[in-house]
């Protein structure tokens, strides 16, 4: 852990009063200190048990009443805090993988490696609970991304898990994103595992030199995957034979689906996957990327929403 200085360290306790006195809902939600005291809300209601750092929006954990915790997370905190945490939910946005032009700008954007403010919480009457954060923008965001644009999040965490990005362009011009819910679903075995959902779409192989393929049936996982599905609105079902469970991830507005496993040599070089780390998690991304970038017109939104729902086999 890398060591905060005091006053740093008693400003984000002081967050952490704040945040409480402004935000904790009684017996369901409350502000505790994270990794370097940056504040995560720990939501625990009747349905779930989830975590939320403010620190990239990022979701971290997600485990309903009577589950295996639906998402996967790394035991390894990056000594840089300013690395994302590796797992959960990290937020791709305002463009997906690297930079288009500038490989000098950070992979995957920086929503998930900035501070969000908490916006509200909310009980709500089916006994889920719901947070929204916002992004805070600061000078180095503005240098990587100068148009006025909102991000908010919201979380809704029941029996089912949902969570919604909204991009609000409040510029004079129009904007064109890149954007995925980077999501690491934890499995019992990537190799006893299929992926249901995809069969006869187009998609982006960047193992073989970014050609373009068509999905034959179930996507299953042997080697170092990568694939970025293309111009899908489809459910995607994670069968999963060792842990007896179906994860099924609904989505809206999102156009693109990405398969991500690093497999052994990558997981080798990320160095933060843990030991074999990489046999217990898919990235299966409801996002929209390659060919299916958005653009949002002044003034307009854009609603990325995702749903994951577990079904006992
Ligand atoms: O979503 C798949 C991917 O784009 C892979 O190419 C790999 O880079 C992965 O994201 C992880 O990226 P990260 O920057 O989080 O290490």
């Amino acid at each position: 852990m890398t060591t905060l200085n005091l006053q740093t360290l008693k400003e984000r306790l002081a967050t952490l009063e704040t945040l409480n006195d402004d935000f904790a809902i009684a017996h369901y939600l409350e502000f505790k200190a994270g990794r370097d005291g940056i504040p995560v809300a720990e939501i625990n209601n009747d349905h779930a048990v989830a975590t939320i750092s403010l620190q990239g929006g990022h979701l971290m954990t997600f485990r309903p009443r009577d589950h295996d915790p639906v998402l996967w997370l790394s035991n390894f905190a990056p000594m840089d805090k300013n690395k994302p945490i590796r797992g959960g939910i990290p937020i791709c946005w305002p463009w997906f993988g690297p930079h288009a032009t500038d490989k000098k700008k950070p992979a995957h954007g920086f929503a998930r490696t900035n501070f969000w403010k908490v916006i509200k919480t909310t009980r709500i009457d089916n006994g889920a609970t719901q947070i929204v954060l916002e992004l805070i923008h600061t000078k180095e965001t503005q240098t990587l991304w100068p148009s006025a644009t909102q991000l908010q999040l919201v979380v809704t965490v029941g029996s089912q898990l949902k969570v919604e990005l909204l991009t609000h362009n409040t510029s004079s011009e129009p904007i064109t994103i890149g954007e995925a819910l980077h999501t690491y679903f934890q499995v019992g075995d990537v190799r006893e595992m299929a992926i249901h959902g995809l069969d006869n779409c187009e998609y982006i192989d960047k193992m073989d030199n970014s050609l373009r393929k068509q999905q034959q049936g179930a996507v299953t996982i042997h080697n170092q995957t990568d694939r970025v599905y293309l111009n899908t609105t489809a459910d995607c079902i994670i069968e999963d034979s060792r842990l007896k469970r179906r994860l099924r991830i609904t989505k809206q507005n999102s156009q693109s689906t990405v398969i991500w496993n690093p497999w052994e040599g990558q997981a080798a070089q990320l160095g933060d996957c843990g030991y074999q780390g990489y046999l217990n998690m898919i990235c299966v991304e409801v996002a929209n990327a390659a060919d299916n970038l958005v653009t949002v017109k002044p003034g307009e939104r854009h609603h990325l929403q995702m749903m994951v729902s577990v079904e006992v086999l």
